[in-house]
């Protein structure tokens, strides 16, 4: 039992029902059903919008989506790390669509509507199909060639804004703005150059309309929100039992939980309009890049860092890293030292007090946030977590030493996998990688694996200096995890 004093609830507001959808989300997970949709659900509690969210699943969970079409609304459990909770009906999702692999017609209907101004995306760093380092298309894709094959059926969300801007193409019409909220360094840009590449794929005019009319904002998204488990439902409901929260009788099918603290940075380019974010905490800026490196150098930096050190070491959890003092001790060590040099900030934002605040949310025990499940997708994450630093600091001839550990920590996690009681790497470069990774007890082997395609533009392997440090942590690793947080 949580003391009653600690429990807080915050209830729907306005007519639901009624409401219209006026931004039409791709990539229903659980991130922007705790991030977009209660900012969207504050603004509509203080009666500052006039519209909700239609959210769309592309992915294969069907599931999710007949639920929430089933309750109408779900709750989010916001944990401070004080312990106090805020449990918070939210009903800004007012259109659930399952647009998944064959139910496509649905969603490009609902892109036509006049009334949507904006289309916001949550699909991760590998559903773009953007080789970000050469800034192309993934052309070669199976799944981008079935949308260039069938522009009409797209899977791939790329492949869906490009279908539905054609619509507004071809009848003169001004098209929604596209808003990335996806953990990739220059997002909006990146989207754009996808979209237009896929577009030129139709016609060159049609790219170059694309290109000169359609906004596509940068926003920098902070929330961590770990994937539920049947566990955090199980919690969630107790507390709503507790509270007696009035709404989603007699369970909560699909409720999420996520940390108390939230951020969200865009940059302010929309073409169509848009709701006023800022008065319910989002800030808005004429340039997101620092905001953005901050938060992917210092943050998701430091979590992949957790994520393959703690797994190698045997923590399940952030939060129980957060317990072991030398990996703490470590994870500063990178922002303040190979992280926060490389950052440009605003004179008034304190890196050291940015790194406190987030050694702080990292030891939220009440989160539960799988090391494992940060460790999934490392080839699409760590070029611009670590790499991009890391330039930074052998530019100036720096040596990016923990950085090193971190390669060599992934490499060792890639290499266990392989293992007997081995996990499946849940990469899209895991075919490639996991062989590159068992190679690489070796100077020969880490060159060959720093070069592979998703990192060779960084140019590691040109530093003899980072391939030994990769080689020797790798060896300590092999013999004492622990024994490399002291490095
Ligand atoms: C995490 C992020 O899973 C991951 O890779 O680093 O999801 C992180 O929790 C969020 O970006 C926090 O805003």
């Amino acid at each position: 039992m949580i003391n009653e004093n600690d429990l807080c609830l915050s209830a729907t507001q306005y007519a639901a029902a009624e409401l219209p959808a006026g931004i039409v989300h791709i990539g229903l997970g659980a991130f922007v059903r705790a991030h977009f949709a209660v900012y969207l659900e504050k603004l509509l509690n203080a009666g500052q919008a006039s519209y909700g969210m239609c959210a769309a699943n592309i992915r294969s969970n069907a599931e999710i989506v007949e639920q929430l079409n089933r309750q109408q609304s779900y709750t989010v459990a916001e944990h401070d790390a004080d312990g106090s909770i805020v449990l918070r009906q939210v009903s800004s999702i007012c259109e659930v669509l399952y647009a998944g692999s064959g139910h496509v017609q649905a969603l490009l209907e609902r892109l036509k509507s006049p009334a949507v101004s904006i289309v916001s995306l949550t699909v991760t760093e590998k559903g773009y199909f953007f080789d970000a380092s050469q800034q192309l298309l993934k052309l070669d894709a199976e799944e981008i060639q079935h949308d260039i094959a069938n522009p009409n059926t797209p899977k791939t969300a790329i492949g869906i804004l490009v279908a539905s801007l054609r619509y507004y193409y071809d009848r003169h019409l001004p098209p929604f703005t596209i808003l990335s909220c996806d953990n990739m360094p220059h997002n909006g840009q990146s989207t754009r150059s996808a979209v237009v590449q896929l577009a030129a794929k139709w016609d060159s005019q049609f790219s170059k309309w694309v290109e000169a009319t359609v906004a596509f904002p940068s926003t920098m998204v902070d929330r961590i929100v770990p994937a539920a488990t049947e566990e955090s439902i199980i919690q969630i409901n107790n507390l709503l039992v507790q509270a007696k929260a009035p709404w989603i009788q007699p369970y909560d099918q699909v409720p999420i939980a996520c940390e108390s603290f939230s951020q969200w940075v865009i940059e302010d380019t929309f073409s169509k309009g848009r709701p006023d974010f800022s008065l319910v905490g989002a800030n808005f800026v004429d340039d997101v890049a620092p905001w953005e490196e901050m938060k992917l150098r210092m943050l998701n930096g430091s979590h992949s860092l957790i994520a393959y050190l703690g797994c190698l070491a045997g923590y399940q959890t952030v939060a129980d890293c957060m317990t072991d003092d030398a990996l703490v001790k470590l994870i500063k060590a990178y922002m303040l030292e190979e992280a926060a040099p490389t950052l440009n900030m605003p004179a008034d934002v304190n890196l050291s007090t940015y790194a406190e605040a987030l050694l702080v949310r990292f030891s939220n025990s009440s989160l539960q946030h799988q090391t494992r499940q940060i460790a999934m997708d490392g080839s699409q994450k760590i070029p611009q977590r670590w790499l991009q630093g890391a330039c930074v600091n052998l530019r100036r001839g720096t040596h990016p030493k923990i950085t090193a550990l971190g390669l060599a920590a992934w490499i060792v996690y890639l290499q266990n996998s392989l293992a007997q009681d081995g996990y499946t790497v849940d990469d899209p470069l895991a075919e490639t990688l996991v062989p590159l990774a068992v190679q690489a007890n070796s100077m020969a082997g880490v060159i060959a694996f720093l070069q592979q395609p998703a990192l060779a533009k960084f140019d590691l392997a040109a530093f003899p200096d980072v391939v030994k440090s990769i080689v020797h942590f790798i060896t300590l690793l092999h013999r004492d995890v622990r024994s490399t947080f002291s490095h």
